[in-house]
């Protein structure tokens, strides 16, 4: 039979940005696989990917598909259908009144990275500045602490190491990241090089750690303490560069002074991890070339913002910067490729609009001086933010008119009071530039959307037509706007040709970020200690320190990614839940025991925020005193009818006023059975 095969690429929140073909059959059905010419995915998509991207995603009985307002009470998922007409007219009566008065800060909208296609993540952005409307900060819920250290102490955290690079590094050190879930090609083909030795820095012994030459296993929030020891192993065995200190570094003679007490042995009575083994990691790291690979779990943490000063001290130390094989990699961001993000979003078109953080989400929820209508596009916050039963609450208010954009019916979606159907990456044409490898690559249309879903470029032209906005950006057409991002990456070809590639590298030469030692900071150097960090509420350089071990009774809780999820997207899906099971925290097998508990037991977990009933079993990648529930659950298809989000204060970290989710801690009883709280 004659098969099409056009090739695409996943816009998921993921490192690896696979490459996908859609295979087209003349009878109508399709497959989606991956492509075997891409150099990450190499043929094979994740496990996630392969169930929702051929159920769910071609299913169009498991979408969105018109428009729906609410008949029933707030969270029953009752809806009629009504016309893209009545939605928008109900949208812009509610929203144009608004506008240009001091009520316009009242209409919130959160999104994050549903997709991270360049388009469907930003453009509706124009919108929104253009109404003057307030934004739920996105990075605040996964990786603000980590940013605003970095941009601190680098002057950009958005400019990591060029993966190609592996080939000149001797070691690679995984920091509070877990790829063989959260990045898994990356973790198969470009961690497994033979030229490198890995060492995993985790609290949990995950795949990748249990495959790694050194796994350091410290406390959770014990890292600051560990790499000011790490430190002072470099420094007993004369491995600090001091040439690279003298030229590129200030601040380092307040670093150094605290150096001394940090002794290897102090490091492993804050951190747990054994002093030779601090000894042996460290100078490993120290020799390099070195690239360091700093997760987005490790500064989700109290006091995150000192964790990722304390690490970015190594290689500013040893000098594991600025030639191949070195570097350090968060995220590889848009503005080194050229993207101009400041017309993408339209941010030049109003003054700077207000912003809150996802932290105080559930009080401006709950609070009609601060919110009177809300979006949620490309984001599920009921299942993602923090205080889920406050954020709850706020939904249900009848005064707040809750439009809600999605592909999928998600918990969130449940408390709208009006619902619009989104497009899928398959059904329509946008770019994609990996936060891993320094790449464009072409999201390719497949199918054209079912039933009336759009794009969100094409809902968010539909409202501000609707509301009758001024601005020729506002109505930019996706083409024209795929030219002009091309264009801006200067690759030097075409969308059309790009698409059939489906990925090329942004520069056939390898690059080394801040090349030549320009650093993008005031002094031009990097700042390792200094005013501006006081100004940002953090001590005046970064101190060895750790979060004291829970009380007797108590737990930490760590809730990084689920294998089979992506964040909560997919969480739906019927092919997914049958892989997940039912909601468990694993334990290992003497914490269980201590604790009184045995495999399967049904328990609540509890503290100051909330409840929840879940199921207990063994997994002895768990460190002492810990548990691991991981993220990402729908709660409309649990027994308990909510996520470990229930249990999450939504504490501040230290910087950035940004999740420190991993800083949960709390109780257990055991119950009978497992039911809503
Ligand atoms: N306990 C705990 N909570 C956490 C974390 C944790 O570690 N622990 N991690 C946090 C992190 S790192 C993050 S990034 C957040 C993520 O949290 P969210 O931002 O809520 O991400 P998702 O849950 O994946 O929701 C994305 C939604 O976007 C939809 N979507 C996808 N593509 C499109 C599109 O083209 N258009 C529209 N309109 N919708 C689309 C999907 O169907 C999905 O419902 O969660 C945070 N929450
Ligand atoms: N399958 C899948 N892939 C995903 C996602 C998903 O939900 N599912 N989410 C995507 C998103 S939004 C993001 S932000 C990335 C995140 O991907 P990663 O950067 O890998 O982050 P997490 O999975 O949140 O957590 C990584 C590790 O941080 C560890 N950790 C927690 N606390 C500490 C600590 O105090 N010290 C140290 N050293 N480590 C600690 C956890 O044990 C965990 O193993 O993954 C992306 N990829
Ligand atoms: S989620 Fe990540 S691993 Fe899975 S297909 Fe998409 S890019 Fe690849
Ligand atoms: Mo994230």
């Amino acid at each position: 039979m004659q098969t099409t095969r056009i090739r695409t690429t996943c816009p998921r929140d993921c490192y690896d940005a696979c490459g996908i073909v859609v295979e087209r059959r003349k009878n109508g059905s399709a497959k989606i696989v991956g492509d075997p010419d891409h150099f990450v995915s190499r043929g094979s998509l994740c496990g996630k990917c392969a169930v929702a991207y051929n159920g769910g995603f071609l299913d169009p009985s498991a979408r969105l598909l018109t428009p729906l307002i609410r008949v029933g009470k707030k969270g029953s998922g009752q809806w009629g259908s009504i016309s893209w007409n009545e939605a928008l007219d109900a949208i812009s009566n509610r929203v144009k009144p608004l506008i240009g008065t001091s009520d316009a800060r009242k209409i919130l909208h959160a999104h994050y990275t549903g997709t991270v296609a360049l388009l469907s993540g930003n453009f509706p952005l124009r919108f929104f500045n253009s109404i003057g409307a307030t934004e739920v900060d996105p990075d605040t819920v996964c990786n603000k602490a980590g940013h605003a250290a970095l941009q601190l102490i680098f002057g950009d955290s958005l400019t990591g190491f060029d993966p190609r690079t592996i080939s000149d590094a001797r070691t690679i050190m995984v920091w509070g990241a877990n790829p063989s879930t959260s990045a898994p090609h990356v973790d198969r083909y470009w961690l497994k090089t033979k030229s490198a030795r890995r060492i995993v820095i985790d609290p949990i012994k995950h795949r990748t750690a249990s495959e790694a030459d050194l796994f350091l296993q410290p406390r959770p929030g014990s890292d600051a303490a560990l790499a000011f020891s790490m430190l002072n192993a470099i420094k007993e065995a004369e491995l600090l560069d001091s040439d690279f200190i003298n030229k590129h570094c200030i601040g380092w003679p307040e670093i150094d002074v605290q150096i001394a007490r940090c002794t290897p042995e102090w490091g492993e009575c804050e951190t747990g991890v054994p002093a030779e083994l601090i000894r042996k990691a460290a100078c490993e790291y120290a020799r390099g070339p070195s690239l360091l690979w700093l997760g987005q779990g490790l500064q989700r943490q109290p006091f995150g913002g000192n964790v990722f000063r304390a690490c970015s001290l190594l290689p500013a130390a040893t000098g594991n910067l600025l030639r191949e094989g070195t570097g350090i990699l968060y995220m590889n961001g848009l503005g080194f490729r050229g993207v101009d993000s400041s017309w993408l979003t339209g941010s030049y078109i109003s003054a700077p609009t207000p912003t809150i953080s996802h932290m105080d989400l559930h009080t401006a929820l709950n609070d009609p001086q601060q919110s009177n209508v809300f979006f949620t596009w490309n984001c599920n916050p009921v299942a993602s933010s923090p205080q889920q039963e406050k954020l709850i609450e706020g939904l249900k208010r009848e005064d707040l008119f809750h439009v809600a954009i999605d592909m999928f019916a998600t918990d969130t979606v449940d408390y709208a009071d009006l619902v619009l159907p989104a497009a899928s990456f398959l059904e329509f044409n946008d770019l994609i530039l990996s936060y891993f490898d320094w790449t464009v690559s072409a999201q390719v249309k497949a199918f054209d959307a079912p039933g009336e879903a759009a794009s969100n470029m094409e809902i968010f032209r539909r409202l501000a037509r609707a509301i009758g906005l001024k601005g020729a950006s506002l109505y930019d057409d996706d083409q024209a706007m795929l030219d002009e991002l091309i264009k801006q990456t200067e690759i030097g070809i075409t969308f059309e040709e790009l698409a059939s590639r489906g990925t090329v590298q942004w520069s056939e030469r390898t690059g080394i970020p801040f090349e030549g030692g320009r650093f993008p900071t005031p002094s031009g150097k990097i700042e390792l200690a200094g005013g501006r960090f006081v100004a940002a509420g953090l001590p005046f350089a970064p101190i060895p320190r750790s979060d004291p071990k829970p009380r007797p009774g108590w737990w930490r809780v760590l809730s990084p990614a689920n294998r089979w999820l992506m964040n909560s997207t997919y969480g739906g899906e019927s092919g997914i839940r049958k892989q997940i099971g039912p909601q468990t925290g694993f334990m290992n097998s003497a914490e269980l025991q201590a604790a009184g508990f045995t495999d399967g037991d049904n328990v609540v977990l509890q503290n100051e925020t909330g409840e929840l009933a879940i199921k207990l079993a063994v997994d002895n990648s768990v460190p002492d005193q810990t548990i691991l529930l991981h993220k990402g659950r729908w709660l409309k298809h649990d027994p308990s009818a909510r996520n470990v989000n229930v249990l999450n204060p939504g504490q501040k970290s230290d910087l950035g006023e940004s999740s420190s989710v991993h800083g949960i801690e709390v109780r257990i009883r055991g119950v009978n059975e497992i039911t809503a709280a």
